[in-house]
């Protein structure tokens, strides 16, 4: 019983979001990764949208860390144009 308690809250978790001065870092997961490409399609898109951006994107996980001065719907936007999935939860 333990074990659903804490499932469920945590697959209703949105995206981690941290507000900085000079922006957003922001966790979220990617889906649709297949290989080193893909990760590079999607660093090469939101290079594109703010050059100033950092990105790390772990390929295995999906993980994606991004620190950016774009709001996060942006960030999403630039992604899913990419051709990638990125879950609301
Ligand atoms: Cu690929």
């Amino acid at each position: 019983m333990t074990f659903q308690l804490l499932e469920a809250p945590v697959s209703r978790q949105p995206h981690r979001i941290i507000t900085k001065d000079d922006g957003i870092m922001i966790e979220m997961r990617i889906e649709g990764l297949a290989c080193k490409g893909c990760v590079s399609s999607v660093e090469q898109a939101i290079a594109a949208a703010d050059p100033a951006a950092k990105t790390e994107i772990d390929l295995d996980s999906g993980h994606a860390r991004i620190e950016s001065s774009l709001p996060k719907e942006r960030l999403i936007a630039v992604v899913e144009a990419a051709g990638y999935d990125v879950p609301a939860a």
